[in-house]
């Protein structure tokens, strides 16, 4: 659908003197509204309307992308690939309830629309496809590689993980075999032990080391070279990790990160290698995993070179509907007490996890969403009061990647009563991932071609290093060091709407509708 450059304006152009459209750019003036709160000396808090303006700058080249997923031979990176390959070629398949079409479904930015405004005349609101808000990528321009410890090609690898049909397989299966992944690092310590019969594809050495680093830089030069590509993301979709140990002198700089993987510390992790090398190699790097990829040194590391990072772990299932029902529930005055989330799978992700170490991270990162939503609301909740949480994940190999999760959610509500809600989610959990890494790919170039200045830069700059605009596919979202997190589900999705809406000089959708509230 592009060759190149998109005009930004196919669908819509915004009519203002704060926008401006010029053959490589869409420039926008955009005052910024907030409030800001105090506490006066009698403890009442004084609200204060303040606003500040900012340039923005699209750029419209879209040029040509390519991605590389760490752990490309596994569930996760053999559907996204058998996914887009399939759109692209528009395939259509038998299945036992009849024909199916290649789609985008699950994907927020391919199959999800937005509110541009209401028509003049009738007052009927005008939705637009979210792909059409800013000029993006398309996901089927996407040129993809990686990485694998496994070294079986994707035809092979994507009957392993058996959750495509097998007449849509048989479509693709030749193009599919002719990929492979590139060899990996492997440090056994870090994932489960029963991973080790998978390791066959692998770079020499059990530690971290620079010889590491720089193979994988050049694996991305090449794969750009190689695909005359302009710019590569990448993104860790292999194995959970366990976290590493956070050591003073090790891994809390950036600098002694680097020395420390000069030095080959056992407390490096594969994950951690990957993302210092794409930060040095100037190419976006995003965790898909729970484990703490990004130390401290590692963002420090990311803000020194002004590269893009962003985590943690793909929000595909239940933890989206515990971060939508949990918002919900909380915002409409309920006292929720205790969440009980069960989730059994038999993938090779749920054989990983079914080690505790591993399953620890996944704990960590399941748990952490809905702290801020607790924290917002003091009159259900006093200081330091929370929800019982639990998080349970068994391995059972028979139902393979239909996971299913099932939660229970207590709640206390009126005079002393209970309200008890159950949810029972089954699903392919690759299908419910695969959009995800598509979506983080998208909206992570586009950010790449997004700056901004006000009143005190001179010049035009990029976002923070420390992507949070992605938070919504992500279920322990990494923000910028001291900034809070958002796990609100419709407010990550609003942010992220907003700030495109910004770009191109439209106000934050406020669903007012004051124009149908008073005649
Ligand atoms: P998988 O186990 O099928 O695939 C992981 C792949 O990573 C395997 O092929 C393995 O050989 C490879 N691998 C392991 N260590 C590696 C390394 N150091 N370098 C390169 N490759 C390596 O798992 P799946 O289902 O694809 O999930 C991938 C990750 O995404 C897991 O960490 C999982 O927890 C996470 N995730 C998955 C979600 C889903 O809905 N499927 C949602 C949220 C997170
Ligand atoms: C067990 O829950 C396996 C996990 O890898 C999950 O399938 C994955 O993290 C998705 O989690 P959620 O909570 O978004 O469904």
């Amino acid at each position: 659908p592009t060759n190149g450059v998109s005009t930004g304006r196919d669908l819509f152009t915004v009519n203002s003197p704060n926008v401006e459209y010029t053959d490589t750019a869409i420039k926008s003036k955009y005052t910024y509204r907030t409030t800001s709160v105090t506490q006066g000396s009698d403890g009442k808090l004084i609200a204060v309307p303040e606003e500040k303006v900012y340039d923005f700058r699209v750029d419209r080249k879209l040029g040509k992308v390519g991605m590389m997923l760490v752990g490309w031979g596994g569930n996760n990176g053999t559907t996204v690939t058998a996914g887009i390959l399939a759109n692209r070629h528009g395939l259509v398949w038998d299945t036992r309830e009849g024909k199916r079409a290649a789609n985008y479904y699950g994907s927020l930015v391919m199959a999800s629309t937005v509110k541009l405004g209401t028509e003049s005349k009738t007052g009927k609101e005008i939705n637009i496809p979210f792909h059409d808000l800013l000029p993006m990528v398309h996901p089927n321009d996407l040129v993809i590689g990686g990485w694998d410890i496994n070294g079986m090609n994707l035809a092979d690898a994507m009957d392993r993980a058996a959750v495509l049909e097998p007449t849509l397989k048989s479509m693709i299966r030749k193009e599919m075999a002719t990929m492979a992944p590139l060899p990996s690092i492997y440090y056994p310590d870090f994932i489960a032990a029963n991973q080790g019969d998978r390791a066959d594809n692998l770079l020499p050495g059990e530690k971290a080391c620079m010889g590491h680093v720089e193979q994988i830089r050049e694996n991305i030069r090449d794969f750009k070279s190689a695909n005359g590509l302009d710019k590569v993301i990448v993104q860790w979709t292999a194995n959970t990790e366990r976290y590493a140990e956070l050591i003073d002198g090790v891994n809390d700089t950036a600098d002694n990160l680097l020395k420390a993987i000069e030095n080959s510390h056992e407390e490096v992790a594969p994950s951690t290698v990957f993302a210092v090398a794409c930060i040095l190699e100037g190419a976006p790097f995003i965790n898909g995993s729970p484990q703490n990829t990004f130390v401290p040194g590692a963002i420090e590391l990311a803000e020194k070179h002004g590269a893009f990072i962003g985590g943690d772990d793909f929000k595909s299932g239940q933890t989206k509907m515990k971060s939508a029902l949990v918002d919900f529930l909380i915002n409409a005055g309920i006292k929720l007490t205790a969440i009980s989330s069960y989730n059994h799978l038999g993938n090779n992700d749920g054989k990983n996890l079914s080690s505790q170490k591993q399953f620890r991270s996944k704990e960590i990162s399941k748990s952490t969403v809905v702290d801020d939503m607790v924290a917002a609301n003091n009159i259900l909740y006093k200081e330091g009061e929370h929800p019982d949480h639990c998080v349970v994940i068994k391995y059972m190999p028979a139902v393979g990647d239909n996971k299913r999760a099932l939660d229970e959610y207590y709640a206390e509500i009126f005079m002393g009563g209970h309200q008890t809600i159950s949810i029972f989610n089954v699903c392919e959990d690759s299908l419910l991932a695969s959009p995800l890494i598509i979506d983080l790919v998208l909206i992570t170039e586009l950010m790449t071609r997004v700056q901004w200045k006000d009143a005190s830069t001179k010049d035009y700059q990029g976002f923070h290093s420390v992507l949070s605009v992605l938070s919504y596919m992500l279920k322990a979202p990494l923000t910028p060091p001291g900034t809070p997190v958002v796990n609100s589900l419709a407010k990550q999705r609003a942010a992220l709407i907003n700030i495109f809406r910004a770009c191109v000089g439209l106000e934050p959708e406020s669903n007012m509708t004051l124009e149908h509230k008073m005649f």
